[in-house]
């Protein structure tokens, strides 16, 4: 196992569209074990989305344990139902130390591929349904900073030349 260097914003990966896994390879197996190597070094992280490792690929991990021993691994997740809705503070692995809060689905419905290539899905609500959604939108390119209103944007910007670059 090893640990995977992270890509920070404004890295021009964290804005791509991911491509679907289509074979799951051992390749793809060990970089989801790496992904979760990586996810629990950063002590506070309780999610990671390929692009945060610099990979185009549809797959995530995630632990919202507080014994961060039940980790999740997806793969070609999709959001199939929602409701609710909840203000909530955020934070991004690849844009350390900025948190605000944004909206999202109360709960979700997400179906995927488990390592097998069998479809599951889990429903959730609560830290992993926020979580899933923000990983999920890592995948189709969009950071959560994205999601702030124009005011809160502009904070932001003001807050990143303060404090750019990472790492
Ligand atoms: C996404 O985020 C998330 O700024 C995962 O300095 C966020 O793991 C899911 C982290 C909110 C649910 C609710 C952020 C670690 C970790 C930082 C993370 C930092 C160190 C963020
Ligand atoms: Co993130």
């Amino acid at each position: 196992m090893s640990i995977l260097k992270l890509t920070y914003y404004p890295e021009e990966i964290l804005k791509q569209k991911t491509s679907t896994v289509s074979e799951i390879t051992a390749e793809i197996k060990t970089l989801l074990n790496n992904m979760l190597e990586t996810m629990y070094y950063k002590d506070s992280g309780i999610g990671l989305a390929a692009p945060q490792v610099g990979k185009d690929l549809r797959v995530t991990v995630l632990d919202v344990s507080e014994e961060r021993n039940q980790p999740l691994k997806l793969i070609n997740p999709v959001i199939t139902e929602y409701s609710g809705k909840v203000d909530s503070k955020e934070g991004c692995l690849s844009i350390p130390g900025f948190y605000d809060t944004i909206k999202r689905h109360e709960k979700v419905i997400v179906g995927y591929l488990d390592e097998d290539g069998n479809s599951q899905s889990i429903e959730a609500e609560g830290l992993l349904s926020r979580a899933l959604q923000h990983e999920i939108d890592h995948l189709d390119g969009i950071l959560f900073i994205d999601r702030l209103s124009r005011l809160k944007k502009t904070f932001f910007q003001k807050w990143y030349k303060k404090n750019a670059p990472f790492e």
